[in-house]
C-alpha cells in the first residue's frame, strides 16, 4: 500500500512534534475512526523511544499533584514530556478532567510539554486501546516521558501495565480500600509506590502495613 502524500505529511508533522496534527490524530483515536488506525501502522515504525510512566490510584489520591510536580521536574533535567490523562467514567468526572487540565495549565504555554485527555467514548476495551496509540503518537512527536493517568478501577489498572515501562501507584493513608486494592492485584503491577497527603493521620500505619505485605511478596528478578 503506496502511502498517500497527505500520510506522508502527517507522519512529517508528527515527527517534528507538530501539535495541532498529533492532537487531530489523538480525537480521531478516541473517535475510532478507520482512518486513525491506519495512521498508527504508519507510524509504528517510528515508536519505542519513550519511556512510559503509569500513574495510578483511587480518584483524588493526588494522581495528576504527582504527575504535574513530576512534569516540572522533567523539564528541570530537560526531558520533553507528553502527559495522557485517562477518564474511564468520562460522564461523571468531567469535572477531574477539567481540573487536572487547569492544574496543569502553568505547563500550558511550555512547547516541551503536550498533556491530552482520553475520554471513554465506547467500550473500556476500545478506551484502552485508544490509549496505547495516543502513547504512540506521543512517542512519535519526540516526547522523552510520557506519563499516562488513569483512576484505578479494577480492568484498568491492569491495563496500564500494557503500556507502561514503570508504573507508579498512588496510595492515600485513612482510606481503608487501599489495602484491600493492593490485595485485589495493584501489588502485581506496581514499580513504586507513593503514599501521597502523607500530612493525613494513618501514613505511619499504611506504610507499615505496605511495608509488611511488600516483605512477603518474592523478590523479583532485578530488583
Ligand atoms: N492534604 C493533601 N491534599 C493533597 C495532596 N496532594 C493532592 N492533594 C489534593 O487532593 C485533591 C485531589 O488531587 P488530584 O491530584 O486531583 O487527584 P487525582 O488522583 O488526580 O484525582 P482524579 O483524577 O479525580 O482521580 C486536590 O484537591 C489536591 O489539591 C497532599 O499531599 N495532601
Ligand atoms: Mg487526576
Amino acid at each position: 500500500m503506496a502511502d498517500t502524500s497527505d500520510e506522508k505529511e502527517q507522519l512529517r508533522k508528527i515527527r517534528a512534534g507538530d501539535v495541532r496534527t498529533a492532537s487531530r490524530l489523538i480525537r480521531n483515536l478516541e473517535d475510532g475512526l478507520p482512518e486513525a488506525k491506519s495512521s498508527i501502522k504508519r507510524i509504528f515504525p517510528h515508536t519505542g523511544r519513550a519511556h512510559v510512566l503509569g500513574v495510578t490510584g483511587s480518584p483524588g489520591a493526588g494522581k495528576s499533584t504527582l504527575v504535574d510536580a513530576l512534569i516540572s521536574s522533567f523539564r528541570k533535567k530537560e526531558k520533553t514530556v507528553g502527559v495522557l490523562a485517562v477518564d474511564p467514567t468520562s460522564p461523571f468526572t468531567g469535572g477531574a478532567i477539567l481540573g487536572d487540565r487547569i492544574r496543569m495549565q502553568r505547563h500550558a504555554e511550555d512547547p516541551g510539554v503536550f498533556v491530552r485527555s482520553l475520554a471513554t467514548r465506547g467500550a473500556l476495551g476500545g478506551l484502552a486501546k485508544a490509549v496505547g496509540d495516543a502513547v504512540h503518537v506521543m512517542d512519535v512527536m519526540g516526547k522523552e516521558i510520557i506519563m499516562v493517568e488513569t483512576v484505578g478501577t479494577g480492568q484498568q489498572e491492569v491495563e496500564i501495565i500494557n503500556h507502561s515501562h514503570t508504573v507508579v501507584v498512588v496510595l492515600v493513608p485513612g482510606m481503608g480500600d487501599e489495602i484491600q486494592a493492593i490485595k485485589a492485584g495493584i501489588m502485581e503491577i506496581a514499580d513504586i509506590f507513593v503514599i501521597n497527603k502523607a500530612d493525613r493521620d494513618g501514613t505511619a500505619q499504611l506504610m507499615s502495613e505496605l511495608t509488611a505485605m511488600l516483605n512477603m511478596v518474592p523478590e523479583f528478578p532485578g530488583g
